[in-house]
């Protein structure tokens, strides 16, 4: 059965590929399976039918007969799970990746988040200026641990996984904010995501669905 998948109807990220369906979208490319897309808008996020899939209105969502999820974490790892690809056979080797899964989000994206947040958040408070350079320092923290980890290796843990798909998501949320750039090999490491061939279809199919909706 053919998944289905939600996205933004007009992602505000102008289709860079910043949304969380891209994640999905990417993973699902890796197993080399097929998938479709329902375009959802902000308003029908909330809407009741929506929230049965997605408990706190957002997307993405994964349906695939009688199995409805949310969480691009959870997606993410559903598919690693079912197919081949994005996660090591050998049990250990699975573990560490799936680990990795878990750093990406837990340890490495909170701090990027509420950098991105801050202006929308609290950019009206008279404190906000005097914050940034608190939140900014938090995510070098973490950026140096990483970039210590990786060294000169390819990928975190022997071949690409789905733990490096996560983290190459997460760090491509520091795009234009010039932090990422002061790490050379974490630099390189989110640009070897993006070559793989995977990642350009699900960039170029999230990509189309904007220049859709800005030209329909
Ligand atoms: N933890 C959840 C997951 O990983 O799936 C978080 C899901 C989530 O934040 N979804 C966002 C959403 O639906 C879209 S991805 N927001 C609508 C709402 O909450 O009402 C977050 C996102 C949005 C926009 C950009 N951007 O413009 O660059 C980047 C990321």
């Amino acid at each position: 059965m053919t998944p289905v998948i939600t996205a933004f109807e007009r992602s505000p990220d102008g289709g860079r590929g910043l949304a969380r369906d891209m994640r999905v979208r990417w993973a699902l490319e890796e197993a080399g399976r097929p998938y479709d897309v329902r375009l959802v808008s902000f308003e029908a996020m909330k809407e009741p039918a929506h929230r049965a899939l997605h408990p706190f209105g957002q997307i993405p969502t994964y349906q695939e007969g009688d199995l409805a999820l949310f969480e691009s974490g959870a997606i993410v790892f559903h598919i690693a799970q079912r197919h081949a690809g994005l996660l090591p056979g050998d049990a250990n080797a699975r573990a560490r990746a799936i680990t990795w899964m878990f750093a990406a989000l837990n340890t490495v994206e909170p701090p990027i988040v509420e950098r991105e947040q801050a202006p929308y958040a609290e950019g009206d408070k008279p404190w906000h200026q005097e914050r940034l350079p608190i939140l900014e320092g938090r995510i070098r923290v973490r950026l140096g641990e990483l970039s210590d980890r990786l060294g000169d290796a390819d990928w975190l843990d022997g071949a690409f996984s789905a733990g490096d798909l996560l983290m190459v998501m997460v760090l491509r949320r520091l795009e234009g904010m010039g932090i990422l750039e002061e790490y050379p090999n974490l630099s390189a490491y989110v640009a070897r995501g993006e070559t793989r061939p995977a990642y350009k279809r699900a960039y170029d199919a999230q990509a189309a669905v904007f220049t859709a909706a800005s030209t329909g």
